[in-house]
C-alpha cells in the first residue's frame, strides 16, 4: 500500500462518516458461511461452530454475525436457499442437509458429513395398503416437496407415477384424497404413525453436511483447512469415549487387544499386587459390545469419561 492508497482510503472513510480503523479491519479476509435463519438446523450449525472454538459477539442483526476470535462471518438463510447462495459465492461454504443439496442440484462440492440432522427421504402409503414391491406404484399420485430425488428414484426402478408437488404438510395428502402415497422425511416415523401411513422404501439417508463453493482462493482454503480441522476434532470426541478399568494381569493381553486406543492403551500398575489400571479410547458404536467383553474377561471398576476435542 502506497501512500496514494492511504489517501484514497481516508477519503472513503470521512466520506462514510466510519472511523479509519473499521476500514482497515474490513480488509482482512474471512470465511463466509451460510446456516440456516431458523429451523432444525439452526441450533447445532450454531452449536458445532461454538464447540470449534469460535464465538461470537451476538448484536442484534440476525441476518449476519460476526466471530470474534476466527476469521468467520455468518449469514442466515433459508435452508433451501442455501446451495444456490454457496454455488454463487455469496457465501463460501455452508451447512444444509444432504437432502436439500441432492434436490437442489447445485455446482457445489460436497466437503464433509457433520453427524446431525439424521434423517431419511422415504414414500410412505395408507397403512392397510398390502404393499408388495415398488411396482405397486406404477400410475399412483405421489405427493412430495422433493420432486427431483423422487424422479430420479422412479426412473432407476421404471416407475411411471404422477409427482404431486407440494411445499408441507405432504404426511396430509393421502388422507384428503390428494395423492396415494407420499415422499417425505422421516425422523422417528412418528409423523408417518399419526396420520396412518407406513414406510415402503427408502430414497435416501441424510445428514447435516459442510458444502462448498469450487473455486475458492487460497485465502479463502486456508481458513476452510483450519475450520475443518477444528470440526473434525469436535466430531471425533463425539465419537469417542475415555474410557479407565481396572484389569487383572493375566487377561491384560485380551483387553489390550479389545481397546487398541489412539496409539496404544496407558497401562500403570495398581498398587495391589496382580492388578493393572488400563486407559484408553473406545469409538461409540463398539462401546457396549466391548464393555460385556471387558467384564468376561473380569475388568472392574470401568469409568466411561465424555471427550472435549480430539485430534489424532
Ligand atoms: O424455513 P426453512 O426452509 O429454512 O426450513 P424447513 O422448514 O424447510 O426445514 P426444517 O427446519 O424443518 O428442516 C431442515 C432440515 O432438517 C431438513 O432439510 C433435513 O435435512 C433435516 N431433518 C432431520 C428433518 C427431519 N429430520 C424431519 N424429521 N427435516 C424435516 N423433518 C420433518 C419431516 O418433513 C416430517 O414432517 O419432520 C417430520 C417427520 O419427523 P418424525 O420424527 O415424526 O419422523
Ligand atoms: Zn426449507
Amino acid at each position: 500500500m502506497d501512500l496514494t492508497d492511504i489517501d484514497t482510503i481516508l477519503e472513503r472513510a470521512y466520506q462514510n462518516g466510519r472511523p479509519f480503523f473499521l476500514c482497515l479491519e474490513t480488509m482482512e479476509s474471512k470465511l463466509k458461511i451460510a446456516i440456516q435463519k431458523s429451523g432444525r438446523l439452526f441450533e447445532d450449525s450454531m452449536r458445532i461452530l461454538k464447540e470449534a472454538g469460535i464465538e461470537f459477539n451476538n448484536g442484534v442483526n440476525k441476518l449476519k454475525s460476526e466471530a470474534v476470535n476466527f476469521p468467520l462471518e455468518v449469514f442466515f438463510f433459508r435452508d433451501d436457499d442455501i446451495p444456490q447462495y454457496v454455488e454463487d459465492g455469496i457465501a463460501e461454504v455452508g451447512i444444509v442437509g444432504e437432502n436439500v443439496v441432492i434436490e437442489k442440484n447445485r455446482d457445489v462440492k460436497m466437503i464433509d458429513r457433520l453427524g446431525f440432522a439424521k434423517c431419511r427421504l422415504s414414500i410412505a402409503i395408507p397403512k392397510d395398503y398390502p404393499y408388495k414391491s415398488t411396482q405397486d406404484f406404477q400410475g399412483k399420485r405421489i405427493a412430495t416437496s422433493y420432486p427431483r430425488s423422487l424422479s430420479i428414484f422412479l426412473k432407476k426402478n421404471d416407475i411411471c407415477a404422477e409427482i404431486h408437488e407440494i411445499s408441507g404438510s405432504v404426511e396430509i395428502a393421502p388422507g384428503i384424497g390428494l395423492a396415494d402415497a407420499i415422499c417425505d422425511l422421516v425422523g422417528s416415523g412418528s409423523t408417518l404413525l399419526m396420520n396412518g401411513l407406513k414406510e415402503t422404501e427408502v430414497i435416501l439417508q441424510s445428514e447435516a453436511v459442510l458444502i462448498g463453493n469450487k473455486a475458492l482462493d487460497q485465502t479463502k482454503l486456508s481458513i476452510l483447512e483450519k475450520l475443518r480441522f477444528r470440526i473434525d476434532a469436535v466430531k471425533k470426541s463425539k465419537n469417542n469415549k475415555y474410557i479407565l478399568l481396572n484389569a487383572p494381569n493375566k487377561k491384560l493381553d485380551e483387553i489390550c487387544r479389545i481397546i487398541p486406543g489412539m496409539k496404544s492403551p496407558t497401562i500403570l500398575p495398581l498398587a495391589q499386587a496382580g492388578w493393572s489400571s488400563v486407559h484408553s479410547v473406545v469409538n461409540e458404536n463398539d462401546f457396549w459390545g466391548i464393555l460385556e467383553k471387558l467384564k468376561e474377561y473380569g475388568a472392574q471398576g470401568i469409568l466411561v469419561i465424555p471427550i472435549e476435542k480430539m485430534i489424532l
